[in-house]
């Protein structure tokens, strides 16, 4: 049917699990369809607003659409639409910011509540009644069966090739029934290709010939090549010390242009054998793996540029034996990850002296996009490295603070943090000892002096000298009750007001 019909179906109020991660094999029509019905409700003075799951970012068809019609009253677990932004920030949409590993089980444990309809984008229904995935796995098994109905799009523009790509290892079942993951390498395959639609619950295939929006790449800029420059030192320095082997370990590299330049650092690196063990499949990884510098990679969508899209999917087949796409709550399981030893690459908008690392809030209150994957890998990989240019906004702010105003990533799952400046290996340093190294190897020299002084007033004025710090300085709150806190109980005081 058409999206106009399948949308006519949703109801006000329903929660919707979505496919979509990083961009790609998100459902487009439908979606469209929705938020022109929900704008002419609101037209007419109707309240229509529904609930929306996915795997994690999409593209401006779902997020851009749905957010601009007001069709969105709660969004979990990942965005990165700049319309999404603007409105969650405005108070206008709740948002869930979920560590995406757990996205699925939270469904399926019905903390989330019941899954009204699930709408998947795929590549292909077979005479038989395979499914073929589309460009992204995400959560899209879970949302099928968890939903008391489905809507497929299927999207034209996908390459059949894809059949064989996917992984799809369902049924983790609820504690305390669990089993082990069979999960030993980056490239073993433990389910099946298609998916498993229950035929009763589908109530609508709707047909799109609309590409994935994928994001162009910058080309790396000087910062980011030495930012990867500084983490092909590490790298080599562990493989002389004997901690990693000469292929290294699993990567994982984050979404974004750093992360993609690191990528293209390991293509001139010395490393041979590589694996990857990530979330997301970027142009970088496709060229190590054609360089034959990386054997495998296992992911759970691809997010690749317009020219990596045109170049990469019409022979995405014979990636077959390499790559493999797998759910979130696989390709992101923390004892997965821990059980390879991945090392985890990921970008952030500010650490702090000590290594907490925010990778979520501008100033403490404004979302950027979510936590995404890098706390289920930061605190579970071999080592976890955060990185970031020294200074943002055309070097008017530093990020490296005194205190993040907001953590995602405590000082327990951060073992190293780089940026231009260089790079602070943090393991087996205690607060101090990182702080004055985080100073001195990774804050901008314009900032330098700064973040010295607050650290050695803190070394001397800091009520605890385990972590010092200086609260009036940093969390002005704290300090303030530990002034007023009596008075503001007993008799108020317009002083702490
Ligand atoms: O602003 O867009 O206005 O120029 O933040 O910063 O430097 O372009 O960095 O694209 O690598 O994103 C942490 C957001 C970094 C990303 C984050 C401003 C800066 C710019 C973006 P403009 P950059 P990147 C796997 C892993 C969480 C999810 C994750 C992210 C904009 O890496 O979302 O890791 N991570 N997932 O100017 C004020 C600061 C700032 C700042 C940056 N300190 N203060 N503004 N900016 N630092 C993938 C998935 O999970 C799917």
């Amino acid at each position: 049917m058409s999206g106009e019909e399948a949308a006519a179906l949703i109801q006000p109020g329903d929660q919707i699990g979505m496919s979509g991660f990083t961009g790609s094999g998100y459902p487009k029509v439908v979606p469209m369809a929705l938020a022109r019905r929900v704008a002419d409700a609101h037209l007419c003075g109707q309240k229509f607003k529904v609930n929306v799951f996915t795997g994690a970012s999409t593209g401006p068809e779902l997020d851009g659409a749905l957010a601009m019609s007001g069709a969105m009253d709660l969004r979990m677990p990942y965005q990165s639409d700049p319309i999404t932004r603007k409105l969650i920030n405005a108070g206008e949409i709740q948002y869930i910011d979920l560590h995406l590993s757990h996205a699925a089980q939270l469904v399926e444990y019905g903390f989330l509540g019941k899954l009204d309809l699930a709408i998947i984008e795929v590549t292909a229904i077979l005479e038989d009644g395979r499914v073929i995935p589309s460009t992204s796995l995400g959560n899209n098994q879970t949302y099928i069966e968890c939903a008391d109905k489905i809507i497929l799009e299927v999207n034209s523009t996908q390459p059949m090739e894809l059949e064989g790509l996917h992984d799809i290892y369902y049924g983790l079942g609820l504690p305390p029934f669990r089993d082990p993951i069979p999960l030993t390498s980056p490239s073993q395959r433990i389910g099946v290709p298609h998916l498993t639609i229950p035929i009763d619950k589908v109530i609508a295939v709707v047909h799109t010939d609309v590409p994935d929006r994928a994001s162009p790449f910058k080309a790396p800029d000087e910062n980011s090549k030495r930012i990867a420059a500084h983490i092909m030192d590490f790298l080599s320095w562990e493989v002389k010390k004997g901690r990693i082997p000469p292929s290294l370990l699993p990567l994982q590299s984050g979404v974004g242009n750093i992360a993609n330049a690191v990528l293209y650092g390991l293509e001139e690196g010395p490393f041979q054998d590589l694996t990857a063990y990530t979330e997301v499949i970027q142009d970088g990884l496709i060229n190590l793996m054609r360089s034959g510098k990386m054997l495998s990679a296992s992911a759970t969508s691809f997010s690749l540029s317009p020219e990596g899209v045109a170049d990469i999917m019409p022979h995405i087949g014979e990636y077959r034996d390499r790559i493999v796409l797998r759910a979130q709550e696989i390709s992101n399981h923390p004892g997965i990850i821990r059980r390879l030893g991945v090392i985890a690459m990921n970008g952030m908008i500010e650490a702090d002296i000590y290594g907490n690392v925010n990778s979520t809030h501008i100033m403490g209150s404004t979302i950027m996009n979510g936590i995404g994957g890098s706390g289920d890998f930061a605190r579970n990989g071999f080592v976890s490295i955060f990185m970031a240019p020294s200074t943002a906004q055309r070097g008017t702010i530093s990020t490296i603070v005194p205190m993040v105003s907001h953590v995602d990533h405590t000082e327990h799952d951060v073992s190293v943090v780089v940026t231009e400046q260089g790079l602070a290996d943090l393991r087996g340093l205690s607060p101090t000892q990182r702080a004055k190294l985080i100073i001195e190897t990774c804050s901008h020299p314009d900032y330098r002096p700064a973040l010295r002084d607050y650290e050695s007033r803190a070394s001397k004025l800091s009520m605890g000298k385990h972590t010092p710090h200086m609260l009036t300085e940093s969390l002005s709150w704290h300090s303030r009750y530990l002034r007023c806190g009596r008075m503001l109980s007993q008799d108020r005081d317009s002083s702490c007001e």
